[in-house]
């Protein structure tokens, strides 16, 4: 083996150690979307700064188009009840409006029945309540949502 690909091997190795670090200081949230409309996890407590990753499955033997779940983070100041009604209209971009991006701190894709969608993302540097919510039709309105409390 040459010095050239010793190098290789030297960075690579250092990049996966870098990867499983990054991926290690993440806290794991684990959720259920179910028919009912409700996630199972209704509040999360987070340091400011904190590394979340949010690991929501869906429960339901629904078609996707029918039921399906996503998990999506607002930054303060958003208004949940128009996002909520302009991610239903969204079907295009699976629920997500892209005019509301700027209000999105972090969303997952959309988990239909047994599957299981992951998003990871860094909590706010300020202290406060942050909404988190389901964007597929009707779910927020019908109570599908949450609380990320960063303190
Ligand atoms: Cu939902």
């Amino acid at each position: 083996m040459n010095r050239r690909s010793q190098i290789r091997i030297a960075a690579l190795l250092l990049a996966l150690v870098a990867v499983r670090s990054a991926a290690a200081e993440s806290r794991v949230i684990e959720m259920t979307g179910t028919d009912a409309l409700q996630f199972s996890v209704k509040r999360i407590e987070a340091k400011p700064g904190e590394s979340l990753t949010i690991r929501l499955t869906t429960i339901s033997k629904m078609a996707k188009t029918e039921m399906a779940h996503n998990f999506v983070v607002l930054a303060s100041g958003a208004n949940a009840d128009s996002f909520a009604m302009a991610g239903s209209m969204a079907r295009k971009t699976d629920y997500i409006p892209e005019a509301k991006r700027d209000q999105i701190l972090a969303n997952s894709a959309l988990a239909g029945g047994g599957e299981t969608v992951e998003v990871t993302f860094t909590a706010p540097a300020e202290p406060g309540d942050y909404t988190y919510l389901c964007t597929f039709p009707g779910h927020f309105v019908a109570g599908m949502k949450g609380i990320l409390a960063v303190q």
